[in-house]
């Protein structure tokens, strides 16, 4: 069983992605990544998800930019939660991707990242395996340690 998928509209997607597959890997779990859009291969994409929880998939992380509209696709075709990183590009820059995945209608909710923090994204879908696996939520409390050491440390540097 792969708990975690990400997926992105589009290979050009990936170079946000990759902080998320970095993330889920550096805290040693098993993702699944796929490129399938939710304009140009709509069919494929509903497969894929319903595959994927089929499977025992447990959260799914979704990017894209423009009209961002992968992620609420692929929060209702399943039961998973979802979790949607706008990408910055285009005109507007992302502001278009964030309405388009944050305003979700009541009812089919995606848990919503700032623009390109695919970092925050993987996070996220960490904490929620870590609600039902005690190793896991150590390891999240081992990072958090560690990120306010690195503060300390800077601080520190600057009173020198
Ligand atoms: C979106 O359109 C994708 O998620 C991507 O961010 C954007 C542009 O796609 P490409 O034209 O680069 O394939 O669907």
């Amino acid at each position: 069983m792969i708990p975690v998928g990400i997926v992105m509209g589009s290979d050009s997607d990936y170079s946000v992605m990759e902080d998320a597959v970095k993330t889920l890997k550096q805290f040693g779990i098993p993702i699944e990544v796929k490129v399938s859009s939710a304009h140009r291969t709509l069919e494929r994409t509903i497969e894929w998800v319903r595959n994927f929880e089929e499977q025992g998939g447990k959260v799914i992380i979704a990017g894209a930019g423009l009209a961002a509209h992968l992620p609420g696709v692929v929060a209702g075709a399943s039961s998973l939660p979802v979790i949607g990183i706008p990408i910055r590009s285009g005109a507007l820059e992302g502001v278009d991707a964030l309405y388009a995945i944050v305003q979700m209608p009541p009812g089919i909710p995606v848990a919503t990242v700032g623009i390109n923090n695919a970092r925050n994204a993987a996070l996220l879908a960490i904490e929620i395996l870590a609600v039902a696996d005690e190793s896991l939520k150590e390891a999240v409390k081992v990072f958090r340690r560690k990120m306010a050491a690195d503060v300390e440390a800077k601080d520190a540097a600057l009173q020198e």
